[in-house]
């Protein structure tokens, strides 16, 4: 940072006062500072000059991408990662409407974003209406908070405000919008420290409701959601769980909280349902249901005089016609959690034989064509070889289609955050700019990125960002020439075959020219070797896989649901 400027003022009554200005946009970069920004990821424009010039004087590191949405999914992913906002930078107009997608990403998905966009001169300005749109309205459906800042001296308090709206419960994207000319005018105001703060915790009453519910249920089952996945939750979670022995089932992005190697797990609301882990949601007559968030598909439907649901998270509930629970437990969900396991009864003696027979049944299943070295590749041997090539801590970060399911089914997860998938949004093109993300953040941990060729090929682009940065990093690239999940719904729908066919480019000689290692691997087996090869050898590595989607429809539309009605 550039030394504060003194300057020496005459006030009216002849004494001289010491006066601290800065210029707004070297305020705007320590109030980043201040916050525990440590990069931004965008692409600037000539509105940006004045707030790069003082970033580049700063502590924090810009990664320069190749397009504003992957800037703002990698933003997206540092903030789901750290709890902390992520910060993405871009120019005004085209810059700034590149970032929408990303924006909805970050919002529906609860992670911590701040976006910064230039403007033109808001005082004076000899250019007309040139790349002129209101990007403030323009953010507003998509953000917590979204403001000009039409004078230096409201920097300070606009990025803190913007802070805290964004990395509080529930965290999101907020926007600040910097002018040009105000970038570049003087200010006295300093920068505001983020306060002490400690999330509120439930009542007492409410927790002595659900520990009451919980011990006069038969078969109590806890239900893991997105907004469970945060700091201290995970321990909190898993010693519950030890110590009450519930069994638990997961939501596509309430993966890793527990380790889904746990004997009490039962699986994954991957698909809607017809699973076999719905059966055990059937046979449950309490749902403790920790961190949901309507923004999922609902993981099960309530009736009425069906069965109880004690709904435990930050925020009291979102009712509608499929969602109505009798107790709520709000307030700090790991406060609510370690409360509730220290109140409950050791009972680790109940009869939990039929989820027992579920989960043996689901992992049965899961595991019976992991043998299968078939090419093109099963996608159930894929996520196997998969899971064996990546450490309990290592991070796999999925592009949206229909391996997803596959993942968010067969997967287990260990670790918090080690499955990044976007159930809420579903955006495709976010599987590669998440894995640089996470691959900056957590620089000693294995991350791949897991994309369909469709999906891949919305942000490829990023792939010389990965060199540039020099990261070590695996991208698969999963072949069925076609928009593969679409089609999947086209057949369940009994419509014709139509519209969703198409080319694709050679990915190893795609991969080479971007200065990456390109592979093609025909065989479940072959990928293991190569994906192992790959890591060791360190550098961005491409490995194409033609996966074998034909039994898609006949296993999780008829198989799935025949074998858990057996049950
Ligand atoms: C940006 C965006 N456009 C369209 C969709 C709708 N959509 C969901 S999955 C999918 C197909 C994905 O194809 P691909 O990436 O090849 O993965 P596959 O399903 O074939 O494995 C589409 C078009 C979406 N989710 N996001
Ligand atoms: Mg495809």
């Amino acid at each position: 940072m550039q030394p504060m400027v003194v300057l020496s003022k005459a006030v009216g009554n002849h004494r001289h006062k010491e006066l601290c200005t800065v210029k707004a946009s070297d305020l705007f970069v320590k109030a980043l500072e201040n916050e525990g920004v440590k990069y931004i990821f965008g692409i600037p424009g000539e509105e940006n000059l004045g707030f790069l010039e003082s970033l580049s004087r700063s502590s924090i590191r810009l990664v320069l991408v190749r397009h504003e949405q992957a800037a703002g999914f990698m933003a997206a992913t540092c903030g789901r990662l750290t709890g902390r906002a992520g910060v993405c930078l871009s120019t005004l107009g085209p810059g700034a409407t590149n970032l929408v997608t990303a924006a909805a990403y970050a919002n529906l998905g609860a992670m911590p974003m701040v976006m910064i966009t230039g403007q033109k001169p808001i005082k004076t300005s000899k250019q007309g209406r040139f790349q002129i749109v209101d990007v403030v309205d323009m953010m507003q459906p998509l953000t917590k908070f979204t403001r000009q800042i039409e004078s230096a001296d409201l920097v300070a308090s606009s990025v803190r405000e913007a802070f805290r709206k964004a990395e509080e419960e529930r965290p999101g994207a907020v926007h600040l919008e910097l002018p040009e000319d105000i970038a570049q005018e003087q200010t006295d105001v300093p920068v505001i420290d983020p306060s002490f703060s400690r999330r509120p915790v439930a009542e007492e009453k409410a927790i002595d409701h659900a520990v009451k519910l919980i011990s006069h249920a038969r078969h109590p089952l806890l239900l893991i959601g997105a907004g469970a996945n945060r700091k201290r939750t995970s321990q909190m979670l898993r010693q519950f769980v030890d110590r009450t022995c519930i069994p638990f089932v997961t939501t596509q992005m309430g993966k890793g909280v527990v380790d889904e190697t746990n004997q009490n797990f039962i699986g994954n609301t991957a698909l809607s349902s017809n699973d076999f882990v719905h059966r055990a949601i059937d046979a449950a007559d309490v749902i403790i249901n920790v961190g949901h968030d309507a923004v999922e598909k609902p993981p099960f439907f309530m009736q009425s005089g069906g069965r109880r649901v004690i709904h435990v998270n930050f925020t009291s509930a979102e009712v509608d016609p499929v969602y109505f629970p009798q107790v709520e437990v709000i307030g700090d969900i790991a406060s609510s959690i370690q409360r509730m396991a220290e109140a409950m009864p050791d009972r680790c003696g109940r009869d939990y034989s039929y989820f027992n027979k579920v989960r043996s049944a689901l992992n049965d299943h899961i595991h019976q064509p992991t043998d299968e070295n078939r090419s093109p590749v099963y996608p159930q041997r894929l996520v196997y070889e998969v899971r064996a090539v990546m450490p309990p801590d290592g991070i796999i970060a999925l592009d949206n289609g229909m391996y997803k399911i596959w993942f968010a089914r067969n997967y287990p997860a260990n670790q918090p955050n080690t499955v990044l998938l976007d159930n809420a949004l579903a955006s495709m093109g976010a599987g590669l700019p998440s894995a640089i993300a996470a691959k900056i953040v957590n620089p000693d941990r294995r991350v791949m990125a897991i994309c369909g060729d469709g999906g891949f090929l919305m942000n490829s682009q990023e792939l010389i960002t990965a060199v540039q940065l020099g990261l070590d990093l695996v991208v698969v690239v999963l072949c069925d020439n076609a928009f593969g999940m679409v089609k999947w719904k086209q057949v369940d729908m009994a419509f014709n075959d139509f519209g969703l066919d198409f080319a694709n480019p050679d990915f190893v000689k795609y991969a080479e020219t971007y200065g990456a290692i390109g592979y093609f691997t025909e065989t479940g087996a072959q990928f293991r070797t190569v994906a192992e090869e790959a890591f060791g050898a360190g550098g961005v590595h491409l490995i194409q896989v033609p996966i074998d989607y034909t039994d898609n429809h006949r296993i999780l539309n008829r198989e799935i649901k025949e074998l858990s009605q057996q049950l």
